[in-house]
């Protein structure tokens, strides 16, 4: 019996899609991990941006270009104090993850040296994994991988002794996207600091689900989405250290990221606008204040509780399946269960729970590398957010079981 202080049937009610039937059957949207759905809330905020005060920022001397300029500020400040970041200015707003990733990436390029060495966890998203090739490739910097065990969980005795004078930087996921895992991120901070070597770690997934206090966690790069905490995509976020954001060089050149422009020679914001060229997506970081405000409405530390319900739930009933294997089987994870059933394409069973209007994802899931350590072509993923429901797990069950009975 699942108990909790959330009203999820009233928690509910603000998002109008769950409400919607596809293929004939009411949605059962069980992929979250991919993008999560947006409350009224957000949504009213989004309308409201553009029915009334839609202008650029930072520019205009005219009321509505200081409207939009405040509250595009005050949302910075939202996810500011959300994070617990020491100042706003070390808040930049990205186009999500894998840009604040790639920024991260490029800045780095000067600052390394060949033979330097860049860590990075085997179960990374492709996102935490190509930029640093990348870097690799124009630095002479060496990518080693910190490995994992069977259940999916990152081997920190081995990190340790990964750690040298050589390793400059270590890149790892708060929660792994394939596998759910929570990896011990503090600990693993406070050993590559030991050694001076930065640190960055990949928010998208731990965000939506767990508190995080950045001051506390001692990170000097953190990343966020907004599209995997209830509000909309194309927008996110970066968070350095002052210090390392004053010591990286502009990503990207543009409009609103200088102080002076002459032919001969241009001259740079401070932070944040040194990293943020261009016209931004004003309304999608107006909306990600939105979407945290919602967050905080409903509590994040009673979202990771019933969220934990849902997991150990859904797990029992998923294993009660006759050949179905869990891929992720870590101590502290998050609500992500990637599975198969021997003899069965995952895509296959994706295809008949979408004929039952359950939503999951098939595939790799852009993290190849963990699919390659468990020797398959990917997994089916069922990942639930707060407002997903016991009676939901059943409809999956229900449909895994149907799906194996047809494909078997
Ligand atoms: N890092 C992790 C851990 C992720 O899960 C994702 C997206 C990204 C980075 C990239 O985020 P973006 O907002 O820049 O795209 N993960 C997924 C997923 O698991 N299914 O679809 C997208």
């Amino acid at each position: 019996m699942i108990q909790t202080a959330l009203d999820i049937e009233a928690i509910r009610k603000d998002f109008p899609i769950l409400k919607r039937e596809v293929n004939g059957k009411p949605l059962v949207y069980l992929d979250n991990a991919a993008t999560s759905q947006t409350p009224q809330q957000v949504i009213d905020v989004i309308v409201d941006y553009y029915q009334n005060y839609n202008a650029n920022i930072h520019r205009g001397v005219h009321s509505l270009s200081q409207e939009a300029t405040d509250k595009y500020e005050l949302a910075r400040q939202k996810i500011q104090r959300h994070f617990n970041a020491a100042k706003s200015k070390e808040i930049i707003f990205t186009s999500g993850t894998t840009h604040a990733i790639n920024l991260v990436a490029n800045g780095f390029t000067s600052l390394l040296e060949k033979g330097d060495e860049v860590l990075v966890s085997a179960m990374e998203h492709h996102s935490n994994i190509v930029p640093w090739q990348m870097l690799c490739e124009r630095s002479g910097a060496v990518l080693k991988v910190i490995p994992m065990n069977n259940e999916g969980e990152l081997r920190i005795d081995l990190y340790r002794e990964m750690l040298t004078s050589k390793t400059k930087l270590v890149f790892c996921n708060h929660v792994s996207n394939a596998l759910g895992t929570i990896n011990p991120v503090k600990e693993m901070i406070a050993a590559a600091h030991n050694i001076g070597a930065a640190v960055l770690i990949d928010g998208a997934q731990a965000a939506p689900h767990i508190k995080t206090d950045l001051q506390e966690l001692d990170v000097d790069f953190y990343t966020a989405s907004a599209h995997k905490m209830c509000g909309p995509t194309g927008v996110g976020i970066l968070y350095g250290k002052e210090e390392w954001l004053n010591t990286l060089p502009p990503y990207q050149g543009g409009g609103e990221m200088i102080e002076e422009v002459t032919f001969e020679k241009s001259t740079y914001a401070g932070l944040p606008h040194k990293f943020e060229a261009g016209t931004p997506n004003i309304c999608g970081g107006i909306a990600f204040g939105a979407a945290i405000d919602y967050l905080n409405s409903v509590g994040l530390d009673l979202i990771e509780k019933y969220e934990h319900e849902l997991l150990e739930y859904a797990t029992e009933q998923l294993l009660s399946i006759e050949g179905l294997k869990i891929y992720g089987t870590a101590k502290q994870k998050t609500s992500v269960i990637s599975f198969n059933i021997q003899g069965i394409h995952p895509y296959d069973i994706g295809a008949i729970l979408d004929k039952l209007g359950i939503a999951v994802r098939t595939g790799h899931h852009c993290a190849q590398p963990v699919m390659d350590f468990f020797s398959i072509p990917g997994t089916v993923r069922a990942s639930f957010s707060f407002y997903n429901t016991k009676d939901e797990v059943d409809s999956l069950v229900a449909g895994v079981n149907k799906a194996r009975q047809m494909l078997v």
